[in-house]
């Protein structure tokens, strides 16, 4: 593969350093690890690399930069009903819109996605109304099968754990012809789990169309990268397994796009899998029940923030005569509206059910745990709670 972008350039803007692999590595490892390509296509200022530009059209990208917009739009609500205990625990997505966006933007509704759990954007993308994530992260039942229709596996939480799984679907394509694909995401935390080596490995061996997407946002948790491996980059592992890997700017929506298009194209032609780094940032919270400030210092976030995938992409348009400040203005108004809808939808389901709190533990419900229940439906009687 070729590169794209001088490497240095991103590198100046990129606290995790985006270098290219080193001479040193190679010439000591008996596997040819080749050159590691670094995309970017959409820099800081919105100016575009034309050799990678995937020629959206001009309404694709105003769908684009809704999608982007919507998906922090629902973020922030999030975080605000959280706040006001009307939501349960949650990763928020806030700065890697363009990660989420871009990794499924392609795909069509036979493709399959497997996500981790910090994915709404990329879900919403997918067909997930809002109101049924909602119910989902606010623990209701009805939240958590994916919709009719769409192709998504249920987002994981242990970390790593569904690579291996995406993998055997990807296979299962593979023996139908069906040229369909897999797209799985997950940290670079998970990338420390040996499943998803084995998961690299056997998709390789396999030729298995599946696409994996790490998504490098520079923690796990309170563990920065630098405590999680040794390299300047991720993208190396793909490349020690014989997949082609690549390393891309996960801020750059067109980026994202741009290697997603190449990894589906291969996947569809029988070439198997696609390993792609997307350097991003996690700009806020782990989850809710973290708290940042803790463990990092503020003036890490804020080059991050000058990046922001949203901005870069509106200075884009704003060159192109697309969009202007009012136009942006107006699109978040619409989005927060459309979440602002999606919350009285979810307000109408979700109603408490007290009662229930006993039913789904055990086949036969233990004498100690009957006398529990008892007391407590005692209690809701004497406070008048249906
Ligand atoms: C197997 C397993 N170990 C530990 C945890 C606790 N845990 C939850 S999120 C997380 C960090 C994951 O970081 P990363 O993979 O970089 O994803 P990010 O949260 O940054 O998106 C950990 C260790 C878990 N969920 N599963
Ligand atoms: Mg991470």
């Amino acid at each position: 593969m070729s590169t794209t972008a001088d490497p240095r350039d991103i590198a100046a803007e990129n606290q995790l350093g985006m270098t290219t692999q080193s001479q040193d590595c190679m010439d000591t490892n008996p596997i040819d690890l080749g050159t590691i390509e670094v995309l970017q296509v959409l820099d800081v200022q919105g100016e575009v690399n034309a050799a990678r530009d995937p020629g959206l059209s001009d309404e694709e990208l105003h769908s684009v930069h809704r999608a982007m917009v919507l998906s922090r739009a629902f973020d922030a609500r999030m975080l605000t009903m959280q706040r006001q205990g009307e939501m349960g625990t949650f990763a928020p997505n806030l700065g890697q819109e363009a990660c989420m966006i871009g990794q499924v933007w392609e795909l069509t509704k036979q493709d399959w996605f497997s996500p981790s759990y910090r994915s709404f954007g990329a879900q919403i993308q997918r067909g997930w109304p809002m109101e049924r994530l909602f119910l989902l992260w606010s623990g209701y039942h009805e939240g958590f099968p994916p919709p009719e229709g769409v192709n998504d596996m249920p987002f994981s939480i242990v970390i790593g754990s569904h690579v291996l799984p995406s993998v055997g679907i990807a296979m299962g394509m593979r023996r139908r012809e069906n040229r369909d694909c897999v797209v799985v995401n997950f940290g670079d935390g998970a990338m420390s789990q040996g499943a998803v080596s084995e998961a690299l490995n056997f998709a390789m061996v396999d030729k298995a169309p599946a696409i994996f997407v790490c998504e490098n946002n520079g923690w796990a948790i309170s563990t920065p990268t630098h405590l999680q491996y040794a390299t300047n980059h991720l993208a190396g592992r793909g490349i020690g397994f014989g997949v082609p890997s690549l390393r891309v700017d996960g801020n750059d929506i067109l980026a994202m796009i741009s290697a997603m298009r190449e990894a589906i194209e291969r996947a569809r032609r029988g070439d198997g899998p696609t390993f792609i780094e997307a350097v991003t940032y996690r700009l806020s919270l782990h989850t809710t029940a973290d708290d940042p400030k803790v463990y990092r210092e503020d003036s890490e976030t804020e080059p991050w923030e000058k990046r922001c995938p949203i901005a870069r992409l509106e200075r884009m348009m704003e060159r192109r005569g697309l969009l202007s400040s009012e136009a942006a203005e107006a699109v978040k108004a619409e989005c927060d509206a459309q979440v602002l809808e999606a919350r009285e939808q979810f307000r109408k389901i979700a109603k408490a059910r007290p009662r229930a709190v006993f039913d789904h533990l055990y086949q036969a419900t233990p004498p100690e745990l009957e006398d529990q229940r008892d007391e407590y439906l005692r209690r809701l009687d004497r406070k008048g709670v249906d």
